[in-house]
């Protein structure tokens, strides 16, 4: 089982995470983890932390000599802005006189839609900043971090991940399944709105610059897509090993995700099933996916049937609401006084959509990678690539006389 937990405040000393179950032999490196942390620094929108931050992770263990060695990596990404929090973020009961930044008063006006107020009322705090520290998306660093180890164990099997924004307030493309796999792996690294259409793009620019100015927020929604993904991984037999059901809960899992979807996702309500189902042709030779003899003309599935694998990219969207910190804020009550006022204020993004499709890959490899490990078997790199080999073969067994047939 590969799996990990994370732990951090946004603005306490540093995030980290724990990644178990990864095979020994793997060659891994901080460099292998940075990209992916600087890509989800970025994105047109962002406020300004991200200025601030330049996020690293330093491993400090389960590698040795650049591999891994099958004991629980640990990652830990320093907080930059810790200096200003000191006195607000002390760990001991009195902070030292000596902590810096500024002397923050208690939060006690929850923003709607943030887990101030639910968070609050659960862990029983009065100063609400013991919640929005933990329920920040700041987390998602280290989800990057730790999904950054599973793309490597991923590559090794040359399966690939990436992600395209395809909505943006109003302004979207008409439909995100027409997005191929190469405009979605070929996005430049430092593609600020990660949308495939640059009249689009445009569009979206000029939503947030309008939410902005309005002192409002904007959500939307992109789509993660795993590319080169062997058939059989999940399984129809039982709920929790379907793996369209473990992607779905990784992508709703990331902060200010309200809706998921497989493939044609939520159209499948209103179309009929010709439109809706991808029809099994024989190859002859040019496979759609990695099922040599099999090409399906169309991948409206988003590469899952009965929760396994088939074999076709895996196609999954996710909705972003709009960040619940408004300049102009909404309306809410003082939990200290209890008279109505004014949502609390903190510094924040006017949209993260870019972001959150970074994560949203991460999520993704990360499942994908629990699954790998599990269909292959996951003590070391040499067991899984004996697996990996056998499966292929057994796979080109089955269709060898495919042709013949036809
Ligand atoms: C984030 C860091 C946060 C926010 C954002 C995501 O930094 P700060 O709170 O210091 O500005 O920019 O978090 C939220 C929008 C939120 O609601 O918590 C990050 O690293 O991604």
């Amino acid at each position: 089982m590969l799996r990990f937990l994370t732990a951090g405040e946004s603005h306490g000393q540093a995030l980290t995470v724990i990644v178990e179950g990864v095979p020994a032999g793997l060659p891994l490196s901080t460099d292998d983890i940075a990209a992916d942390l600087a890509r989800r620094q970025l994105g047109y929108g962002r406020g300004r932390r991200m200025a601030i931050e330049k996020d690293r992770a330093e491993i400090l263990s389960g590698v040795r000599h650049g591999e891994t060695i099958g004991s629980p990596i640990a990652l830990l990404i320093p907080n930059r802005d810790w200096p200003n929090w000191q006195y607000t973020m002390s760990v001991d009961a009195e902070p030292a006189t000596a902590a810096g930044g500024a002397r923050r008063g208690p939060v006690t006006r929850p923003r709607p839609g943030h887990a101030d107020l639910s968070g609050g009322l659960k862990y029983d705090r009065q100063d609400l900043r013991d919640v929005l520290e933990r329920a920040s998306a700041r987390e998602t660093a280290a989800r990057v971090a730790a999904g950054a180890v599973a793309r490597a164990l991923l590559r090794r099997f040359g399966i690939e991940v990436a992600s395209h924004v395809f909505e943006i307030g109003p302004a979207r493309l008409a439909d995100p399944l027409v997005v191929t796999w190469d405009q979605a792996r070929s996005l430049p690294a430092d593609d600020d709105l990660r949308c495939v259409d640059p009249g689009v793009a445009a569009a979206m620019r000029g939503a947030i610059d309008g939410a902005r100015e309005a002192g409002d927020t904007v959500g939307g929604a992109f789509e993660v897509m795993a590319h080169a993904v062997p058939p059989g991984l999940g399984s129809h037999v039982h709920w929790d090993r379907k793996l369209d059901g473990r992607l779905a809960q990784a992508l709703m899992s990331i902060h200010a995700i309200k809706a998921v979807g497989l493939g044609r996702g939520a159209d499948v309500g209103h179309l009929p099933g010709s439109q809706v189902h991808d029809e099994i042709l024989s190859a002859r030779g040019a496979p759609s996916g990695t099922i040599p003899g099999i090409r399906r003309p169309t991948n409206r599935a988003g590469g899952l049937e009965g929760g396994v694998t088939n074999g076709e990219d895996v196609r999954v969207t996710a909705w972003m609401k709009p960040i619940s910190t408004l300049m102009k804020p909404l309306r809410s009550v003082d939990l200290a006084t209890l008279e109505e006022s004014a949502a609390a204020i903190e510094r924040s993004d006017v949209c993260a959509v870019p972001a959150a499709a970074v994560v949203g890959e991460a999520m993704v490899a990360l499942v994908l990678g629990d699954a790998l490990v599990e269909k292959l078997g996951g003590d070391s790199t040499a067991e899984m690539d004996n697996a990996w080999a056998r499966l292929q073969a057994r796979l080109a067994r089955r269709f060898e006389l495919a042709p013949e047939r036809a």
